[in-house]
């Protein structure tokens, strides 16, 4: 049937590992091979055999506008034609810059990187390198991208590959990480109890959306940012997923927390790699030149990056997509859970705006042992016959499903009917 993403898949495992530039695209979890990808217009995308399907993956996050936003196009044109990269300050970079420090009143001060990954490292660094402490605290099933010091019991294709520590990492670098179950005060406040004065920062996703999407209990971000403070620990909240997507000031706007230290991504480069670490000036200011921790890039604020994040953000702001967003998915969660109840399949669905995760449990899941308990196969199931009736989801249950403000009622409503039918399928 995927007749040439097959032969593309054969011919790409021959010459990339496992025929893939990032783990979880190569449809392991799920089973099956990866669809090779041709385009993408709007909510839709289309594969190298022509098939057309409804994305709900949406590049993993950053293209809320849907592909190949007109603004975006334009922008990057523009942009191209002066040249691709000068390895040198740009105007784009500080317009870039001073957007996201108005958009999140935490940051103060902002530096491009070239991924999430990039952003939460150099995070680490300064965290470590302003407190001069080593430990970092983590929530199981958070993933920061894959940084040596937060791979440990990590979400995202961590999880779903099911590997639970990595090799290449050096156990005294993971052993300075200090795990906490996600949600959970006492925890947090023994870790640092029992650590006290080594505890660099805590870092958390506010929303965690790589062990697929599990919102914070209430109070819960206001007692880290308290135990923190009172540690004389930073706060670093990775924004890569949230930022911009589930309000324009991110997960901060939405549950008024102020971080030390942001880390930014997907979003914020319109669909080009892009990353941003930012936080208090005093912090900031550490880095070099101004100050002794080093991080650098020959790519970052590359200009035509910085061109489709601007773009991508000035449409937003144009636009406010946010509640329609919300609406969407609210349509798409109840139309599922609706649809699940009545062919008695047990699902559980987590959503904190546009983005969503369906658990096939009957347990409310607040954390990674509770969202470990879905059932991967049924999820398998469920992928499968979602992605034959035409819809695209995340390969892998520890993922978002994300929305974009290309998407209509009528794509919600047919991807409810079509989950219908699979549902009825999966039981008989
Ligand atoms: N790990 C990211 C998702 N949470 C990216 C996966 C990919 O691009 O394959």
């Amino acid at each position: 049937m995927s007749h040439r993403s097959q032969e593309l898949f054969d011919r790409a495992r021959r010459l990339i590992p496992g025929g893939v530039n990032s783990p979880v695209r190569a449809f392991t979890a799920v089973g099956g091979s990866p669809l090779f990808i041709a385009r993408g217009k709007g909510s839709r995308i289309w594969d190298e055999d022509g098939r057309e399907f409804l994305d709900y993956v949406g590049s993993w996050g950053p293209l809320i506008l849907g592909h190949a936003a007109e603004e975006v196009l334009v922008a990057l044109q523009e942009a191209m034609l002066r040249g691709t990269s000068f390895g040198a300050p740009t105007e784009l970079e500080v317009e870039l810059a001073d957007e996201l420090v108005r958009a999140m009143p935490s940051l103060q001060k902002v530096r491009m990187v070239n991924s999430g990954t990039e952003a939460t490292l150099s995070a680490i660094r300064l965290a470590r390198g302003a407190t001069r402490r080593d430990r970092i605290v983590k929530a199981e099933g958070c993933y920061h991208g894959h940084v040596d010091s937060l791979l440990v019991k990590a979400g995202s294709g961590v999880a779903s590959l099911a590997i639970p520590g990595t090799p290449g990492i050096p156990r005294e670098l993971a052993e300075l990480t200090l795990l906490v179950p996600f949600n959970n005060v006492p925890a947090l406040e023994r870790v640092f109890q029992e650590n006290q004065g080594s505890i660099a920062a805590l870092i958390l996703e506010p929303v965690a959306g790589n062990m697929g999407v599990v919102a914070p209990a209430p109070g819960y971000l206001e007692e880290a940012r308290r135990i923190t403070r009172k540690a004389r620990a930073l706060l670093i909240l990775d924004e890569v997923m949230t930022g911009f997507r589930v309000a324009y000031g991110g997960a901060q706007a939405v549950y008024g927390i102020d971080a030390d230290l942001t880390t930014l991504g997907k979003i914020i480069g319109g669909g080009l790699p892009v990353g941003a670490y930012g936080g208090r000036a005093d912090l900031m200011d550490q880095m070099a030149p101004e100050g002794k921790i080093y991080q650098a890039g020959t790519l970052s604020g590359n200009p035509l990056a910085m061109a489709a994040g601007l773009a991508t953000l000035k449409s937003l702001k144009r636009q406010n997509p946010y509640s329609r967003l919300d609406s969407l998915g609210r349509r798409l969660a109840d139309g599922l859970k609706e649809a699940a109840e009545s062919a008695g399949v047990a699902l559980r669905i987590n959503r904190v705006g546009s983005m969503l995760t369906p658990f096939f449990t009957s347990e409310e899941v607040t954390d990674f042992a509770t969202a470990s308990l879905s059932d991967a196969n049924r999820y398998s199931a469920f992928f499968h016959g979602m992605l034959n009736r035409g819809n695209y989801l995340p390969p892998a249950q520890f993922e978002a499903h994300f929305l974009s403000a290309s998407h209509t009622e009528q794509d919600v409503d047919r991807t409810v009917e079509d989950a219908r039918h699979t549902f009825r399928e999966m039981e008989r």
